[in-house]
């Protein structure tokens, strides 16, 4: 099981998204332009992109209060979720969302969420969904190594393999959860090994190789479609900036940061294009101004795009149904 040039270059446009959104989002942020908190996911784009790669457009992603990663990834267009981090109208929660609660329907982006582990226990709902539905859909819920230390991740998992659901658990295992470190907060040493205790198969890769999570997903998501239950990913990566936009981050060394740096996912997947002659320095350098192109559009809709009406302040508060496929 490999991926083929196109989807090797796909990903890498992918990450190369994810990244220079963020790092602009970061940058408005410090200028004042962007209301509210910001978690950024800046060296851990390899997790979902290589995660949401492995995924159908009608499949579902659940996330985190670190979710523009998974929105971008999952296909989610850049107007709409720069719009909503302005707080504007036309966002895709129109104004009422902003970073920590996306959602986007029209992906499959069932909502970024505030309280950790809480698409643990929504995903098992949707897989329920899915499977009364006798769809061959999938549900991935992305969440952190903190998350996997609250009760909402074990009744998840429990549940899910229980009724057997199409449910991917995907740990984003980024050694901290805020100031405190993984090593002291997870007994066991292992977020992967706690699948043995639901009887599902649980697996550990390296979150920035894009590779190793494709492959890791695309088996879980075969096992979910074949209908034989869920599965446990821990892809184990580093982020390279604060826990939120403006911690000053005396919890940790500089030596784990540099060390995000030189296992970059996106330096090491663009290495390995060149290595197989599918990019050269001319196409990445197109690739980037793509991107740029986009981000900056993006930005420029959201800056003169309106704020929301006052009048409009309690409409969308329900959904209707049904309102996704
Ligand atoms: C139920 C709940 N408890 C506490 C918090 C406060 N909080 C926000 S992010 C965070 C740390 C999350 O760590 P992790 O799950 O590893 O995700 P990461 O931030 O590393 O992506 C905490 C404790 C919260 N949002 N929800």
């Amino acid at each position: 099981m490999a991926p083929g040039p196109d989807l090797l270059l796909q990903m890498y446009a992918g990450m190369l998204r994810v990244r220079l959104f963020e790092e602009r989002v970061r940058e408005l942020f410090a200028n004042g332009r962007l209301p509210g908190f910001l978690h950024t996911s800046i060296g851990q784009e390899a997790c979902a992109v290589g995660a949401c790669a492995a995924l159908r457009a009608d499949d579902y992603v659940l996330s985190t209060h670190r979710g523009h990663g998974h929105l971008i990834a999952k296909g989610g267009a850049l107007r709409g979720l720069m719009a909503e981090l302005y707080g504007k109208a036309n966002g895709v929660c129109h104004g009422k969302g902003g970073s920590m609660h996306l959602a986007d329907a029209s992906v499959n982006y069932l909502g970024a969420n505030g309280v950790l582990a809480a698409g643990c226990v929504l995903a098992p709902g949707v897989g329920l969904s899915i499977k009364r539905r006798g769809s061959a859909q999938v549900v991935v819920t992305f969440f952190g190594d903190g998350a996997a230390n609250r009760g909402p991740f074990h009744e998840g998992v429990n549940l899910a393999a229980v009724w057997t659901l199409p449910v991917v658990f995907f740990c984003e295992n980024n050694r901290w959860a805020s100031s405190t470190a993984s090593s002291l907060s997870a007994a066991g040493g292992s977020i992967a090994a706690r699948a043995a205790g639901y009887g599902i198969p649980g697996e550990t890769v390296d979150g920035n190789d894009v590779l190793a999570v494709w492959e890791a997903t695309t088996r879980a998501v075969l096992r979910a479609r074949r209908g034989e239950g869920p599965s446990l990913i821990e892809a184990r990566t580093i982020r390279w900036v604060g826990h939120f936009e403006g911690d000053a981050q005396a919890y940790r060394t500089k030596a784990e940061v540099e060390e995000g740096r030189r296992t970059d996912p996106l330096a090491r997947l663009g290495r390995l294009l060149e290595a197989r002659q599918l990019l050269d320095a001319a196409h990445a350098g197109r690739i980037r101004a793509g991107v740029v192109a986009e981000i900056d559009d993006a930005v420029a809709h959201a800056e003169t795009s309106p704020l929301p009406a006052p009048q409009d302040a309690l409409a969308d508060l329900f959904a209707s149904y049904p309102w996704s496929r």
